[in-house]
């Protein structure tokens, strides 16, 4: 070949594995949410996908798929362990389908970044690893205990009589109170209220007002236990099949995303106030009840925990315990 030829073919050749090289750096990763797109969890987390995408242009892409219909709340767990989508926003509570175990995080006692120094970020991705075929990415929600909300008064923590809207969080706990319990996802609990199915619910102390739950609210139980966890989950082999480069910039927005968390306190002080603004009253115990009512949730909820997983959830409590 003519070398002035040459010297022309080779550079467009090397230009056009250039342009696909620059393309197969740039993943897309598919993201859906287990909980409703209006909601607190996923407003917060579009402005993160935003950034994400601003600055991951050629690195790495998240392309948000939606919430709830297009991946039922209980279904989202194994449409990541599946790979059908590549990454979740969810519960744990809502993928013990895919593995008891997922529900065990509402347990924990120590901040994210803590789990992540004491090995308890790691004994997780162990375990979602290992049977979940998913990499358990990062924290989104802390300091959100849960509370009972219910339209019955009580003057003592006991639940007798009543029908109480769960998840797994609270299944154990509340049957301890003698409740009678029933599963929904949270997109069913205004119609459950509404037609009397169920007399309350338990819910994070934010985010009652994102559905209109507030309108068919009476009371809130206090003082709240365990502490919500919301997190985003990925597909192992999908998580693995990234490169480094954009496994490192995933990283580091992740970390970003974390260190966000400072909010939480602060919507748990603004959302207990907007409650009792919107006429919801709280039921409160004296100090050795209200001690004794959270000491029974996590006693109930380790206990239910070691029975289903008899060698993981000791090694977690040891990791999660203040
Ligand atoms: O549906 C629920 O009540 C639940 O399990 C949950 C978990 C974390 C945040 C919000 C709700």
């Amino acid at each position: 070949m003519n070398p002035r030829i040459f010297r022309i073919v080779s550079t467009l050749l090397l230009a056009t594995s250039m342009t696909t090289t620059v393309r197969a750096q740039e993943v897309t990763l598919r993201l859906v949410s287990a909980f409703a797109e209006n909601g607190i969890y996923v407003q917060r987390l579009l402005p993160w996908i935003t950034k994400v995408n601003a600055e991951g242009k050629g690195v790495l892409q998240i392309n948000f798929l939606g919430g709830p219909k297009a991946i039922p709340t209980f279904e989202v767990g194994n449409a990541v362990k599946t790979g059908v989508v590549d990454m979740a926003l969810s519960t744990g509570a809502f993928y013990t389908n895919v593995m008891p175990e997922a529900d065990f995080l509402k347990l924990t006692q120590i901040p994210i970044a803590e789990q992540r120094k004491n090995g308890a970020f790691d004994a997780i991705n162990k375990v979602w690893n290992e049977k979940g075929n998913m990499q358990y990415l990062a924290r989104m929600v802390e300091n959100q205990p849960f509370h009972i909300y219910t339209n019955k008064k009580v003057d003592k923590p006991d639940l007798s009589g009543q029908k109480i809207r769960i998840s797994p969080v609270y299944r154990d706990f509340f049957q301890a109170l003698n409740a009678n319990v029933i599963t929904t996802p949270p997109g069913e609990v205004y119609t459950a209220l509404e037609r009397g199915v169920v007399d309350g619910y338990g819910w994070p102390i934010g985010g009652i007002f994102d559905l209109n739950w507030h309108e068919k609210t009476k009371f809130r139980i206090d003082p709240g236990f365990y502490d919500a966890e919301v997190s985003l989950i990925m597909n192992l082999p999908a998580y693995k099949k990234l490169t480094d480069a954009q496994r490192n910039y995933l990283q580091k927005q992740l970390l970003a995303l974390e260190a966000e968390n400072t909010f939480w306190g602060k919507y748990a002080t603004t959302e207990t106030a907007r409650q009792q603004a919107a006429g919801i009253q709280t039921i409160s115990f004296d100090a050795a009840t209200a001690s004794a009512f959270r000491a029974k949730a996590y006693d109930i909820g380790w206990a239910g925990a070691i029975k289903q997983s008899p060698e993981i959830a000791p090694r977690f409590k040891a990791l999660f315990a203040k």
